[in-house]
């Protein structure tokens, strides 16, 4: 009873207080802000110093096409150089940590820990050393889509046997190197993008194409890597090391069309095949795919003649193996789709086709610079409010969000865009009681954006691409987010 009440006054503020209207408050004492990079995306030097070959050199070397202007990240913003301008500008705008990954070739170039290269691990102390000397935490990704291609070669997230074990050994060296003073770590960044574009539609490296079968493969192996590689900081270091290890996962927050039980229902089992694949797994009582995913993967598989489903049976032990390795809940959210339930004409065999669903954007929904990212704040409040009511109060990091322009320095839509999406995180908290207890910035520079290669900027400091020394440059953007960090949030005027 007493329960039911305090849940009731938790919720009621999401009726009465307008879905627009700007909350002034502050976040809770010690809410934790940061901004954000990869490794692929910013380093550079490809090939310097004994780094080993990834898929993403693979794919824009063997493939220029793929890459909008044929661009490359041989160069990007050249941090593996200028890290030290990057620690500046975050130290400028005041961040209590920086969230980037690690290249596992950099480190291991084979992608297998016989081989080491020493200069790789001497660039990465250099970096968390320069972090720390100016007060700023690294959070560390131990992998952010760049796989060996060695690796690759033999199959990659398709193949169980080496890349789980390959995985683990990888982050077990990772700690060790690192984790004397790296306390927040994730293990991958959104498997579901690296299973469906990487192992599904093609559209990312490794480019293999077999949507629905092979994403689903992938995915069941990048979950298994992640708990190993959990298990193994959980037993071997965090008794010495203290610190905590996730899984961030990504988030379109799913809006029914309209208010039909089908469309409903729809929009809920899109939340299932986008964030609770793998979520579900790790951060639900039971384990497991969500029903409704099991269900629908099923049925198609069955219609299509397959003699079983489509989705890997994760098995007893996997179920209970991949349960709970997730100190917290790393979210990436940029954005907000319709859903309306259709059953897809035709025949074939994919990821898509499975869901019983098509998504659309409001025309009305102001627009980036990226087809996909359309500015929808309210629809942040509601997938953390989903999150809270599907697992709980798990403590949640969130670990991107972020706004893509052409790169102006008067980056005026992008403030927009922070203060907007903040605030209804700020809405979650103060209102909804959701434990969101970090918020990061996508990014704190301009950097390659995957096949939209430079075309698109998500940055807080500007890099200039076509100067050799990459110099980078203040936005307006990172001094309006230097003030929310400063305000932790946003004091009545
Ligand atoms: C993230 N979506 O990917 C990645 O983690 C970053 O490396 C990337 O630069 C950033 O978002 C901006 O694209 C996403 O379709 C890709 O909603 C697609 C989506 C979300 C995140």
């Amino acid at each position: 009873m007493r329960s039911c009440l305090i849940l009731l006054m938790a919720f009621v503020p999401i009726f009465t207080f307008a879905q627009d209207e700007f909350l002034y408050g502050t976040f809770p004492d010690g809410f934790m802000w940061g901004a954000a990079t990869a490794a692929y995306q910013v380093e550079g030097g490809w090939d310097a110093d004994g780094k080993g070959e990834s898929i993403w050199d693979r794919m824009v070397h063997s493939d220029p096409g793929s890459i909008l202007n044929q661009d490359t990240g041989d160069i990007a913003a050249d941090s593996y150089h200028k890290y030290a301008e990057d620690v500046a500008a975050l130290k400028e705008t005041g961040v209590d940590f920086y969230r980037f990954s690690l290249s596992w070739s950099r480190l291991l170039p084979t992608g297998r820990v016989d081989v080491v290269n020493e200069a790789g691990v001497a660039f990465y102390n250099a970096l968390i050393d320069a972090l720390l000397a100016n007060g700023v935490q690294p959070m560390v990704t131990l992998y952010h889509w760049d796989l060996p291609q060695p690796l690759e070669d033999q199959g990659g997230w398709l193949n169980e046997t080496l890349i789980v074990p390959a995985f683990a050994e990888y982050a077990a060296f990772a700690f060790e190197a690192f984790g004397d003073r790296v306390k927040l770590w994730l293990t991958l960044n959104e498997p579901w993008v690296q299973a469906v574009m990487g192992y599904g539609n093609g559209g990312n490296a490794p480019r293999v194409v077999g949507s629905g079968i092979t994403d689903y493969l992938s995915g069941l192996n990048q979950l298994k890597a992640h708990a190993e590689a959990w298990h193994v900081y959980n037993e071997q270091f965090r008794p010495t090391q203290a610190g905590q290890c996730a899984i961030t996962l990504d988030v379109v927050w799913m809006e029914p069309k309209t208010q039909l039980a089908l469309d409903i229902e729809a929009a809920e089992r899109s939340l299932q095949f986008k964030l609770g694949w793998f979520a579900h797994p790790i951060f639900s009582l039971e384990g497991d795919y969500p029903a409704s995913m099991k269900e629908a993967v099923a049925r198609h598989s069955a219609e299509e003649g397959y003699p079983e489903s489509r989705l890997p049976e994760m098995g007893e032990e996997w179920r209970l193996r991949i349960l709970g390795t997730s100190d917290f809940f790393g979210l990436n959210h940029y954005t907000t789709s319709l859903v309306e339930h259709s059953v897809w004409p035709g025949t074939g065999t994919s990821f898509d086709r499975d869901q019983d669903t098509t998504q659309s954007a409001d025309p009305a929904w102001p627009e980036s610079s990226l087809g996909w990212l359309k500015v929808v704040p309210w629809g942040f409040r509601k997938a953390l409010n989903w999150i809270k009511s599907e697992y709980g109060d798990v403590p949640v990091w969130i670990t991107e969000n972020g706004y893509a322009d052409l790169g102006e320095l008067q980056d005026l839509d992008r403030i927009s865009f922070y203060r907007a999406y903040i605030d209804e995180v700020l809405k979650a908290v103060v209102l909804d009681g959701c434990n969101v207890v970090g918020y990061t910035a996508w990014s704190i520079l301009d950097n390659f954006e995957w096949t939209q290669g430079y075309s698109q900027k998500f940055g807080l400091y500007q890099v200039d691409f076509n100067d050799p020394s990459r110099p980078r440059t203040r936005k307006e953007s990172a001094i309006a987010y230097a003030q929310i960090i400063s305000d932790n949030g946003f004091p009545q005027p």
